[in-house]
């Protein structure tokens, strides 16, 4: 009998939380799953995915009333913390009464920070508001199996020649000797510097929108730097761009993955900045464990690179040669990196089927 989940997503900015919970709302469904995603703001969906998908049913964020009159699904989602609506929680507790209480899970932020793994799988027992007596459960994603894993098994090609076909299909492919980088960034000071070491070599940098699309095309750039702004697509083509660049520039959280599942190229990450500066630890984290056992050389250039795309670094001064700089002169070794950490990311477990085991263990 297949489940009924409830999965609850704010948009706080961007389109991370909205991307990542619709990846998840459809790996679900693919395994079967009745997903009913409910959403404060929808309209990202639009482009992302205007086809919407069978066995996902989309609802603006309830008002109290039709929150306490909704039927509870077996399964209840909060993505990262959002706390579903009071009335929806009150309507979980006269679920939990009748004996049958969903199974009610927090989806994290993604994080390599070693909190992660402590904190997977805890319970979190509620003693007061609407939702007393329910339990809540911790599921962070990950890279170990101490956490729930990476969304990864949708990913929508393995071919990069294809991608790259398709790519020129839309009008955004390279021409004879040029290679493509596809850049998904905030503004970012740090850029220009990223750009200077792009330039030693004849390269198309696709846009992807938002704050520095329109940045990039005012940017009085090098001749051997040409652009092309893309509209937004599809989550399926976002894989293809990522699979038809052979370089990529992402950020947030669920572009950053699927940089690192769904791309044949090494990628640099801009992190969500936060006030406090917490993102510094967050990305160091990841970089320990991206580029753990890797040969010294590459690990210092490309630990700078992350670090200096950041702002947490200066670049390398002057390129060290006509390459560009140490990453691009270290490329065949991080290029094989890159491909071995894909395989091992995607030789893990995928997020959606852990997080059916965990269900079916605490169901
Ligand atoms: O948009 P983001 O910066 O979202 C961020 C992060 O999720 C961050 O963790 C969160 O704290 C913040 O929002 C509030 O980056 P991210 O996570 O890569 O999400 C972008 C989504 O949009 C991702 O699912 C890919 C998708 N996308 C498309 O499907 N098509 C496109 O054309 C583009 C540009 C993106």
């Amino acid at each position: 009998m297949p489940a009924h989940w409830d999965l609850f997503c704010r948009v706080i900015d961007n389109h991370g939380d909205v991307g990542v919970c619709w990846r998840l709302a459809v790996a679900l469904a693919q395994r079967g799953q009745r997903v009913v995603l409910w959403i404060d703001d929808d309209r990202a969906l639009a482009w992302m995915a205007p086809a919407g998908a069978p066995g996902v049913q989309v609802r603006l964020w309830p008002t109290p009333a039709q929150a306490g009159a909704a039927t509870v699904g077996d399964v209840v989602v909060e993505a990262f913390g959002c706390d579903p609506p009071p009335a929806f929680v009150a309507a979980m507790a006269e679920r939990a009464r009748a004996g049958r209480a969903p199974v009610w899970l927090n989806l994290e932020y993604l994080s390599a920070e070693p909190y992660v793994e402590r904190s997977h799988g805890l319970r979190s027992p509620q003693f007061s508001g609407p939702g007393a007596g329910l339990t809540k459960w911790f599921f962070y994603p990950g890279f170990s199996a101490a956490t729930g894993g990476l969304l990864h098994a949708d990913v929508a090609t393995d071919d990069p020649a294809a991608a790259r076909a398709w790519a020129a299909q839309q009008g955004w492919g390279t021409q004879p000797g040029e290679r493509s980088a596809l850049l998904f960034c905030y503004d970012n000071p740090a850029l220009p510097g990223l750009l200077a070491q792009l330039a030693a070599r004849p390269t198309l940098l696709r846009l992807a929108p938002g704050p520095m699309q329109a940045a990039l095309l005012a940017m009085a750039l090098p001749p051997t730097l040409r652009r092309v702004a893309l509209p937004h697509v599809t989550q399926p083509d976002f894989d293809r761009l990522l699979a038809a660049s052979e370089f990529n520039l992402v950020r947030g959280e669920d572009s950053f993955v699927r940089a690192q599942v769904a791309a044949d190229a090494p990628f640099l990450w801009q992190i969500y900045p936060q006030d406090d500066g917490a993102h510094a630890a967050k990305l160091t984290a990841f970089v320990d464990r991206y580029l753990d056992g890797s040969p010294p050389a590459l690990a210092t250039a490309v630990r700078t690179a992350f670090l200096a795309i950041n702002g947490l670094a200066p670049w390398p001064a002057a390129p060290a040669d006509s390459a560009g700089g140490p990453i691009w002169t270290a490329w065949p070794a991080w290029l094989a990196w890159h491909r071995g950490w894909r395989a091992r990311r995607r030789a893990a477990p995928d997020l959606a089927d852990t997080l059916l085991g965990f269900v079916a263990e605490h169901g």
